[in-house]
C-alpha cells in the first residue's frame, strides 16, 4: 500500500480523498493555489504545497508544478479527484513516466473513452446497446446527408471530442441539416481542435441513468448499481439519487451487465461510470464513460457501504476488488449546494460566508471544504457543499433531505438551498415523474415561497 498520496485537486473532493487516506493510514499532500490557502483541504492534509496563482491553468492544471510538489514531498501516488487533470491522458502518462502511480486508468483507457466515437464503437463491439446512427465519425457532407436520411429526424450531431453536453446539435428536419453539420464541425474545431462529428437518432426527453463500476489490475470488473441523474440544468446535475425511482430489478441487471461488459472490454482499472440515456420504456443506450470518481459518488456509497475512494486506492496499489455480491440497502439523495442565486438565473454568488450551520442527525452527510468565515474564491466551480441523506425508503429520504436543508444555514452569499427545498415539495419529483428536460422546461422556481 502507498505510504503517501498527493491530491491534485481542491475543494470538497480533495478533502473527501484526504479523509479516506487518513482512515487507511496513508499520509496526504495537498496542493493549493494562492486563492485556496484557507480551504479545509489545506488544513487537514499532513503537508501542503502552494503550486501557483488562482487561475486553474496556472495551478491545478499545471502539470510541472504538481510533479514538483510530489517530488519534494516524496509522494508515491497522485489522486486527481474530478475535473482538472482527472481525465487528462497526458497527465496519466507523465505520472507513470515519473514513477508516480496515477490513481485512475491508463492513458490509453482515458483516450479511448475521451474520444466519444471511439468509445461508442468499443461499446458496440462488446454487447453494450448504443443509439442507432452513423457508427463512427462522418467527414463529408455528402456522406452525412445520406446517413441523416437513413436515420431520420430528429437527430443529433455530436463532436467526438465533446462530451458532457458540449459540442452537440439537435436537428429537427432535413432542411436544417446542412447548416447544423457545418456549424457543429466548425465549433468542434474551435473548441477542441478536432472537427470530427458523428450522428445519432435523437432520443426525446430521456432519463440520464449511470452505472458505477470498479475494475482492478487482475481483470475483475463489478458494478455497484445505478444513479439517477436526470435532474440537471444546462448539463449540470442538480440532484442525484440511488437507486433510480424508475429502475426495475430486470433492467438493473441488464444495464449493470452492459456496464461490466464495457469495463471488461477495455480492461478497466479504477472507479468509472458508464452513462446511459433511457426512454420511457427503459430502453437504454450507452452515451459516455467517465474515467474518474464523480461528484455524485456518495449516493452509491451510502446505499452499498462501499468507500469508492478506498477502492480506487486499493486497486491502484494492485489489490483485488472484493467480488462477493453487493447488497444495496435503502435510498440516498444528494443535493448540490452551489454558491449561485436561483432567483436570478443561477448567477454565481462568490464572497464571504458569514454564517455556516452544517446539518447533522441520522444518516445525514455533508461533504464540504467551506466553513463560517470562509471566502469563496470566484475562480472555480460554484459547488461549495454536497448534502447527502439516506433512509430505508425514498419517501423517508425526501423527508430527511427537507429537514436537513432546513438546518443548513448559509449566510453572506446566495445558494441553491431554497431551490432544493422547493424541489422536495414538488409532486413530480416526489413521484419520480421527471426526465433530463424537467428542470429547464417544467419546474418553475418561485423565490417568494422561500
Ligand atoms: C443524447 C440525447 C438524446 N439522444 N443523445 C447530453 C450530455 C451527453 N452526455 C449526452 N447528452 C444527450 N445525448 C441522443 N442520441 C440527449 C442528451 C441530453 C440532452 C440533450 C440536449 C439538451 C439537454 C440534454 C440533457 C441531458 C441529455
Amino acid at each position: 500500500m502507498f505510504n503517501k498520496i498527493l491530491i491534485a485537486n481542491r475543494g470538497e473532493i480533495a478533502l473527501r480523498v484526504i479523509r479516506t487516506c487518513k482512515e487507511m493510514g496513508i499520509k496526504t499532500v495537498a496542493v493549493y493555489s494562492t486563492a485556496d490557502q484557507d480551504s479545509l483541504h489545506v488544513k487537514f492534509a499532513d503537508e501542503a504545497v502552494c503550486i501557483g496563482p488562482p487561475a486553474g491553468k496556472e495551478s491545478y492544471l499545471k502539470i510541472p508544478s504538481i510533479l514538483a510538489a510530489a517530488e519534494i514531498t516524496n509522494a508515491e501516488a497522485i489522486h486527481p479527484g474530478y475535473g482538472f487533470l482527472a481525465e487528462n491522458a497526458e497527465f496519466s502518462r507523465i505520472c507513470a513516466e515519473h514513477n508516480l502511480k496515477f490513481i485512475g486508468p491508463s492513458p490509453e483507457m482515458i483516450s479511448t473513452m475521451g474520444d466519444k466515437a471511439t468509445a461508442k464503437a468499443t461499446m458496440m463491439n462488446n454487447n453494450v446497446p448504443v443509439v442507432p446512427g452513423s457508427g463512427g465519425v462522418v467527414d463529408s457532407l455528402q456522406e452525412a446527408k445520406k446517413i441523416a436520411d437513413e436515420i431520420g429526424y430528429p437527430l443529433i450531431i455530436k463532436a467526438t471530442a465533446g462530451g458532457g453536453g458540449r459540442g452537440m446539435r439537435v436537428v429537427n428536419e432535413a432542411s436544417g441539416f446542412e447548416k447544423a453539420f457545418k456549424t457543429c464541425r466548425s465549433e468542434a474545431e474551435t473548441a477542441f481542435n478536432n472537427p470530427a462529428v458523428y450522428i445519432e437518432k435523437f432520443i426525446i426527453d430521456p432519463r440520464h441513468i449511470e452505472i458505477q463500476i470498479l475494475g482492478d489490475q487482475h481483470g475483475n470488473v463489478i458494478h455497484l448499481g445505478e444513479r439517477e441523474c436526470s435532474l440537471q440544468r444546462r448539463h449540470q446535475k442538480i440532484l442525484e439519487e440511488a437507486p433510480s425511482p424508475v429502475m426495475t430489478p430486470e433492467v438493473r441487471e441488464k444495464m449493470g451487465q452492459a456496464a461490466v461488459n464495457a469495463g471488461k472490454a477495455i480492461n478497466y482499472e479504477g472507479a468509472g461510470t458508464v452513462e446511459f440515456i433511457a426512454d420511457k420504456d427503459l430502453n437504454f443506450y450507452f452515451m459516455e464513460m467517465n474515467t474518474r470518481i464523480q461528484v455524485e459518488h456518495p449516493v452509491t456509497e451510502e446505499i452499498t457501504w462501499c468507500d469508492l475512494v478506498k477502492e480506487q486506492i486499493r486497486v491502484a496499489a494492485g489489490e483485488k476488488i472484493d467480488d462477493k455480491p453487493l447488497k444495496m440497502r435503502g435510498h440516498a439523495i444528494e443535493c448540490r449546494i452551489n454558491a449561485e442565486d436561483p432567483a436570478h438565473n443561477f448567477r454565481p454568488s462568490a464572497g464571504k460566508i458569514t454564517a455556516f450551520n452544517i446539518p447533522g442527525g441520522h444518516s445525514t452527510r455533508v461533504d464540504t471544504h467551506a466553513y463560517s468565515g470562509y471566502v469563496i474564491p470566484p475562480h472555480y466551480d460554484s459547488m461549495i457543499a454536497k448534502l447527502i441523506v439516506s433512509a430505508p425508503t425514498r419517501e423517508e429520504a425526501i423527508n430527511r433531505m427537507r429537514r436537513a436543508l432546513e438546518e443548513f444555514i448559509i449566510e453572506g452569499i446566495k445558494t441553491t438551498i431554497p431551490y432544493h427545498l422547493q424541489l422536495m415539495d414538488d409532486p413530480n419529483f416526489q413521484s419520480g415523474n421527471f426526465n433530463t428536460q424537467y428542470l429547464e422546461k417544467s419546474f418553475k422556481f418561485n423565490p417568494e415561497t422561500n
